[in-house]
């Protein structure tokens, strides 16, 4: 566990910070028991690599490859909840003047835990949408409403343009990230006094990129995670452990500070 003095130090500068962006990655859901986008890959998935499961061309390639791949993680995620770290990063709202999520996961459990100001930067894997975004950018499509459409078969056709496939609503890599999304998370990473970043390699970009916007404004670092990652030499304080025990520490450490 994080010693009582990197706790106390980091749970500092958090409670003075007027504009905090908390900025996630895939590991601060490790501990619902949600498979990273590399992880999703056992059984029959095994022989997969995920880098070309998850594109446009694959999925124009063969749609139903990549749409039975995020079925069987969409069930995955079915049985799983959020854990006590995205319990603390909501109740970071209660303590703090400013607090927005920038979120590079797709499970959704920021929203649900009740966390107001979410940005999703990769999209929303319960959601679906026309790959050829016939009605405008993005056009949603509710595939439970399909009548007539077998699940077996991979995905629907859509029934705005009755051309396009359906697919999940998620940022493919050599996809753009959704435009307002990445524009304000920007914005904010750039105006951030501090930016706390939980459970994020740091490998993948522009996401990663938040954190150099956060650095070079002047924002001070706040890393969690049990693990050294690209981000760490650019942290001013590291949290080497799991999320799901640091959050809850440094909410209880935050609440005694700004109660005296
Ligand atoms: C784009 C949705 C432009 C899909 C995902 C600059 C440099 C190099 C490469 C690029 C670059 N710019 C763009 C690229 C290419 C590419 C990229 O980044 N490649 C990487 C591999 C180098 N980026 C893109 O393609 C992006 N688009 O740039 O578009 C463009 C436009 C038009 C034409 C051409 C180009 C799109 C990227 C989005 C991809 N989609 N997700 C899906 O999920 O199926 S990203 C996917 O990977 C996940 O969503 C997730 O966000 C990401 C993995 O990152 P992490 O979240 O960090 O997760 P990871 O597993 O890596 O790490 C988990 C961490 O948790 C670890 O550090 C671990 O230690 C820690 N951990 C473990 N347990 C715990 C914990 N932490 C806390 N508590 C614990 N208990």
């Amino acid at each position: 566990m994080v010693d009582d003095t990197n706790l106390d130090k980091a749970a500092q500068v958090i409670a003075e910070s007027e504009r905090l962006v908390v900025f996630t990655g895939a590991g601060v859901s490790k501990e619902s028991g949600v498979p990273t986008f590399r992880d999703a890959l056992d059984g029959l998935w095994a022989q997969h690599d995920p880098m070309k499961l998850a594109t446009p061309q694959a999925f124009r390639n063969d749609p139903k490859l990549v749409w039975d791949w995020y079925t069987y993680r969409r069930e995955l995620l079915s049985d799983k909840s959020p854990n006590p770290g995205h319990y603390a990063v909501a109740d970071l709202e209660d303590l703090l003047p400013q607090v927005v999520v920038v979120t590079q996961n797709i499970d959704g459990f920021h929203l649900e835990v009740g966390s107001t100001d979410v940005i999703c930067l990769h999209g929303d894997l319960k959601r679906d949408k026309c790959f050829a975004n016939c009605r405008g950018n993005p056009t949603y499509v509710d595939v439970s409403q399909l009548s007539g459409w077998n699940p077996e078969s991979g995905p629907p056709i859509c029934p705005y343009c009755e051309s396009a496939h359906v697919r999940p609503d998620v940022v493919w890599f050599n996809e753009s990230l959704p435009y307002q999304a990445l524009t304000r998370a920007t914005e904010l990473s750039r105006q951030a006094d501090v930016m706390l970043i939980i459970g994020t390699s740091g490998v993948i970009w522009p996401a990663a990129g938040l954190t150099v916007e956060a650095k070079k404004a002047g924002a001070t670092l706040v890393e969690i995670n049990p693990n050294p990652s690209e981000i760490t030499p650019i942290s001013d304080h590291f949290l080497q452990g799991p999320s799901g025990e640091v959050m809850p520490e440094i909410v209880n450490r935050i609440r005694e500070l700004l109660s005296t």
